[in-house]
């Protein structure tokens, strides 16, 4: 699928952990997370959570990498994650066969979701120092990858682009992307992954450190929509790699929106600058970008703090946001796992249990959501603008039909927004998805609003919402 018709999903992440999400046959092995062993979660497993999937509101599912690891322990454990390639051009049989993998695209699809896959072009992952090149394949001799040396200056974007990540335990040994045997393989070799298994979209790791101009042919080469892993704060840098694939994963904004939000006092103005900077440097603006507060690469929000209309209203940014939403599972099921291994729980352990608050507002979110698509063919070309509230600890999010109240004062506070010019019809009834509790806008459409114990608000025209059934009709 292109960048287009992804642009109004939203992606469950149940990627990374294809080995955490759901066991084929629906048992509930100990998982303990600081082992870093495969767990038992497949692509079978997948398949049989797909309602759980669904009736969130999710309508894209987002893997872990599929290809063949490092088997047997390393120091950090087994490849669970399956981010440690040997060979690209096989399966990663703890997943399952390629005859599971088909059979979840084909129950995706059945269900009119799309399957996105993570693949990893920059390294392989070797076990020893220094690595065994033969057991890569295909590129096996020691000629396919850049000479030894570890990143250690993040500065020096050679050095990014042309030294290893990892360390001597496991090293990621370079691939000499600049080769361009190399290359081609590469190529071909997305594509054939891509129309093996149907894939609608890929998610590219570790982008900022392989060279920009190895990335559009390869982008192309898919076929599909292409969105990319540059993990950096500055939009300045991150907005270079929009021009090479069709998007990134919206880091820039992350850092401030888990700064905003961790604590009461939180800065909202550098999280709404940082916003402004991401519409106007990204390509697409920010309409392409993935957005998401959790990932498992970082300690998930939920260990940061304990308040739960912080976490509700740092969970609600996502959905109301220009990019395409991103929610890394187990956030739903308050997951609290801090830094790597720690944050990527079984999700079995959990029961899959959808009788509970934070299930509840990713419904209302993803259903409002697709509301406002419904209800405004512009939507999803409307850049979100902040309109002032006459508080620090309040921020409005404006996109309309949608006007999103957040704050962090915390679960103890009595929050106020008010809103002269939120675009309303005079006295138009709103409704907030989220408790489906009804107002009205004044006569001049402007929104006055008391909250209580900290909580967001997510406003929609009560026409809006008839129009497309679900969200607070019944
Ligand atoms: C393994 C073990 C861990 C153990 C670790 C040492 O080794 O599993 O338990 O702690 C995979 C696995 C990991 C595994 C690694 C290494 O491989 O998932 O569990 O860790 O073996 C991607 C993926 C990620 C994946 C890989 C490798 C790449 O999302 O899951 O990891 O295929 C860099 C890369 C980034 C990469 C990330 C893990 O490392 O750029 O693509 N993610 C700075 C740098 C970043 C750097 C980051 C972390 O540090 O700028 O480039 O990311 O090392 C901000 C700054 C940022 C700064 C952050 C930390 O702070 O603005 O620039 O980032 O303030
Ligand atoms: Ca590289």
């Amino acid at each position: 699928a292109s960048a287009d018709q992804w642009r109004n999903r939203s992606i469950y992440q149940a990627r990374l952990l294809t080995d955490r999400f759901a066991t084929p046959d629906g048992s509930s092995p100990p998982c303990d997370t600081s082992q870093r062993q495969y767990c038992g979660g497949t692509w079978q497993g997948i398949v049989k959570k797909l309602d759980y999937v669904q009736n969130m509101g999710f309508d894209a599912v987002w893997i872990s990498p599929i290809v063949a690891n490092v088997e047997g322990n390393t120091s950090y454990g087994e490849a669970y994650h399956g981010y440690w390639t040997q060979n690209i051009n096989a399966l990663n049989s703890h997943f399952g066969t390629a005859d599971d993998l088909k059979a979840l695209s084909s129950a995706l699809h059945g269900r009119g979701m799309y399957l996105m896959v993570d693949v990893v072009v920059n390294h392989m992952a070797g076990t020893s120092d220094p690595p065994n090149f033969s057991a890569f394949q295909p590129f096996s001799s020691q000629s396919d990858f850049h000479p030894e040396c570890f990143v250690v200056n993040y500065d020096n974007q050679t050095e990014v682009e042309q030294c290893w990540l990892g360390d001597k335990n496991v090293p990621l040994v370079d691939v000499n992307t600049e080769d361009s045997n190399i290359v081609s393989t590469m190529n071909s070799w997305v594509s054939t992954l891509v129309s093996n298994f149907s894939v609608d979209g890929v998610r590219i790791d570790t982008v900022k450190h392989v060279r920009k101009d190895f990335w559009p042919e390869f982008a192309k080469s898919s076929g599909v929509f292409t969105i990319g892993e540059v993990l950096h704060n500055e939009t300045g840098y991150v907005s270079a790699y929009t021009q090479v694939i069709d998007s990134v994963l919206d880091y820039p904004t992350w850092f401030p929106l888990v700064a905003a939000f961790q604590t009461t006092g939180g800065n909202l103005s550098a999280l709404a600058t940082t916003v402004e900077q991401a519409q106007s440097s990204y390509k697409n603006g920010e309409f392409m970008s993935g957005s998401f507060l959790e990932n498992h690469d970082q300690p998930r929000f939920q260990s940061l703090t304990q308040d739960n209309a912080l976490i509700r209203n740092a969970m609600t940014w996502p959905f109301v946001q220009d990019g395409i939403p991103i929610m890394y599972y187990g956030q739903e099921q308050s997951y609290g796992g801090g830094a790597d291994p720690a944050n990527r729980e079984a999700l079995w352990l959990s029961g899959y249990v959808e009788d509970k608050p934070l299930v509840k507002d990713v419904q209302a979110l993803n259903g409002a959501r697709k509301a406002a698509i419904s209800a405004n063919s512009n939507y999803l070309t409307t850049a979100v603008k902040f309109l002032s509230t006459g508080s620090e600890s309040t921020m409005a999010v404006s996109k309309p039909p949608m006007l999103a109240l957040l704050t962090n004062g915390g679960s103890s506070s009595t929050p106020s927004w008010s809103i002269p010019n939120a675009g309303y019809q005079a006295n138009e009834e709103l409704v907030d998805v989220l408790t489906c509790n009804k107002l009205n806008a004044d006569g001049n459409g402007g929104v006055s609003v008391q909250g209580s114990g900290g909580s967001p608000q997510v406003l929609m025209p009560t026409s809006s919402l008839n129009k497309s059934g679900g969200v607070c009709s019944g």
